[in-house]
């Protein structure tokens, strides 16, 4: 067996088949299994993102896997996730890439997965499979952008607010425009919990959750974690944000304090770049693409916060930092 590790930081992707030409080499295959990832949830999630292979046919295999999170400081929360963390693992295709889909379920009750990036019909590809079935289906990665990736078994609502969710990203066939220095990938949603602040696990509260009176609002799962641990970029680095919104009711009001987005696609359509934008809103089902310059004399070296603008949320815990450069200040702020 050939295997290697695609870095995404601690993210990092094992592939446990090797890669085959075929028709002249044009057509090579990756095998990731999200059962044999290194777990990235921890201090926190790994945002860093790297570029998606040149294999046209990418396969995936997703244990769905019951999972104790951590989804704030000292709060533990009994979940239910694809691959072991919340959100699961990052999948990056490229546009006209041919994604196949094994989904396993590890867990002890029925799930399902949708993908929004696929044209499927929804009666095969995202059907319910009990406890130690499993599902395969293919697509043709034929949009480019940032998408939600969730569990779509009844109720949703349910599913979702334990945890099952992942972002992909469909890159454009030719690239984004223009050349990016830094990516990273954030998942904003709600957490509705009961408890998980003592030494018992907090449990899903569901009358809090039908009244959209959210606990924790997140990116990538833990509350206010790039608070302790910004994202880092240098100086003069072209940010790319990849920014989905699993909710489950809740909306984004994407924003980044100290800087203007150059750019924004809205759902990660290329042809459709908005500029100068100071906040972006991503419905829940959702995401945007985001650009930003941290130019020396505009917004260098300093530190900016991530944010929904949507205070309330934010206060939740959907707040983050970038460190630009090595300010000298951001020890004090974290604290
Ligand atoms: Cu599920």
């Amino acid at each position: 067996m050939n295997s290697r590790v695609l870095g995404s930081g601690l993210l990092a992707l094992t592939l446990i088949g090797a890669a085959s030409a075929r028709f002249g080499g044009e057509l090579r295959t990756e095998r990731i299994d999200f059962g044999a990832v290194a777990h990235a949830a921890r201090p926190f999630y790994e945002a860093t993102l790297t570029p998606a292979s040149a294999a046209s046919v990418k396969e995936f295999r997703i244990p769905i896997r019951d999972a104790k999170l951590e989804i704030a400081s000292g709060v533990t929360y009994n979940g239910w996730s694809f691959g072991g963390t919340v959100p699961g693992p990052v999948i990056r295709v490229r546009e006209g890439d041919l994604v196949r889909i094994l989904l396993v379920n590890e867990a002890s009750m029925p799930h399902s997965i949708d993908f929004h990036a696929a044209r499927i019909p929804m009666n095969k590809a995202f059907r319910t499979i009990v406890p130690h079935d499993s599902l395969s289906f293919e697509f043709v990665a034929r949009d480019p952008g940032a998408y939600l990736v969730h569990c779509g078994t009844p109720p949703v609502l349910l599913h979702l607010m334990q945890g099952m969710y992942l972002p992909i990203i469909v890159d454009p066939r030719h690239g984004w425009p223009g050349k990016a220095d830094k990516e990273f990938v954030i998942v904003q949603s709600e957490f509705y919990v009961q408890g998980g602040d003592s030494a018992l696990p907090g449990q899903p509260n569901w009358t809090q959750a039908l009244g959209r009176q959210a606990s924790y609002v997140v990116f990538n799962g833990r509350a206010f974690q790039y608070q302790e641990h910004p994202l880092e970029v240098a100086v003069g680095d072209r940010v790319r944000l990849f920014v989905v919104n699993a909710g489950p009711s809740f909306s984004s009001g994407f924003h980044v304090v100290g800087a203007v987005f150059d750019k924004v696609y809205p759902d990660g359509e290329p042809g459709h770049a908005l500029a100068h934008v100071q906040t972006w809103g991503i419905p829940a089902g959702g995401g945007a693409v985001f650009e930003t310059v941290f130019d020396k004399d505009g917004s260098g070296e300093g530190v900016y916060a991530f944010v929904t603008h949507s205070f309330a949320d934010a206060a939740k815990g959907a707040v983050g930092l970038i460190r630009v450069g090595a300010p000298p200040q951001v020890a004090a702020m974290a604290q």
